[in-house]
């Protein structure tokens, strides 16, 4: 195995939060995204929706309800919305973010992909359970995703789920009927989601999530919208272990620290996302083929 580089010094987040963070497997953090870099983020994801009403299949910058329209756009998520506009570019770098997840792993921050989950008020579509290591398994675990609450997020307006310390445990089967589906079958898995907690906080708060930790959440059925902004990183010193790796890209999302030629190599439970889905594009298309379902479907009418 190799070894950490960080200096050990604490810079953002507390020594309680650190253990809640390996204890638990996620953690949200109040008011780390200022009010007006909010207002920034909502005004641009509401350009962005007023643009969809031209769109009518899902394509490189969206990905649709399934009722869609030019009259009522219902977006499931803006894909890699930093490649399309500055104001969700600088939150890949946001300073607190990337000192947060130095003080977890004590390496340097490498940024890997964003994505913006919708769940438009009484549509936005849940996600069956899944754990992001069965998408992208890397040499070691140190990867999380960071979500920025660019609205109020609760119970009622589907907020995220987790299961506590199921980070800690197998790494569960997501295929179905011999094709992987991005989904967990929670009748044929061990894990307790009785037990899940839902992730929530006030806008401009943020949450981080192991890459290993159970996850999933219901349809947002309350009248409110809930836009969660999720940006996934790695340490510097994990490598995928399928991904194809490009690397201009790859040396340009390395945020702090050097870059790192041996990687550093834990043995932890994997399973690769083989055979690839039948439903491309995004997760919400990739469980299409999940036929055991734990969360309702959203209303289509
Ligand atoms: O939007 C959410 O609540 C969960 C997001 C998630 O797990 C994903 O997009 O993989």
């Amino acid at each position: 195995m190799g070894t950490k580089q960080g200096s050990g010094t604490l810079q953002v987040l507390t020594s309680e939060q650190i253990e809640q963070y390996a204890v638990a497997g996620f953690i949200v953090i109040p008011d780390v995204i200022a009010p007006e870099d909010i207002a920034e983020l909502r005004a641009v994801t509401d350009d962005f929706v007023e643009r969809s009403r031209a769109v009518t299949a899902h394509d490189d910058v969206y990905d649709l309800e399934s009722n869609h329209s030019a009259a009522r756009p219902l977006l499931r998520r803006i894909k890699t919305p930093d490649r399309w506009h500055p104001a969700y570019a600088r939150m890949v770098r946001h300073p607190f973010i990337i000192a947060a997840l130095e003080d977890l792993w004590g390496t340097g921050v490498r940024y890997q992909v964003s994505k913006l989950n919708m769940k438009v008020a009484g549509y936005g579509s849940p996600l069956e359970w899944h754990q992001d290591w069965a998408f992208y398994p890397h040499t070691n675990e140190d990867l999380a995703v960071v979500g920025i609450m660019i609205d109020d997020i609760d119970e009622e307006n589907g907020a995220m789920m987790a299961v506590p310390g199921s980070h800690r445990g197998p790494i569960e089967d997501h295929s179905y009927d011999g094709v992987f589906t991005g989904g967990i079958d929670s009748t044929k898995s061990s894990a307790d989601f009785t037990s899940a907690v839902s992730v929530c906080g006030t806008a401009g708060s943020i949450s981080i999530h192991h890459v290993r930790a159970i996850h999933g959440g219901p349809a947002n059925l309350s009248g409110r919208d809930r836009r969660y902004l999720l940006q996934q990183y790695r340490a510097s010193d994990t490598w995928p272990l399928m991904e194809h790796v490009d690397w201009d890209e790859w040396r340009a999302n390395l945020l702090t620290g050097d870059e790192v030629w041996t990687p550093r190599m834990e043995a932890l439970p994997v399973r690769l996302p083989l055979p690839e889905p039948t439903h491309g594009g995004s997760i919400y298309e990739n469980q299409r083929d999940l036929k055991s379902r734990y969360f309702d479907d959203a209303p289509t009418g």
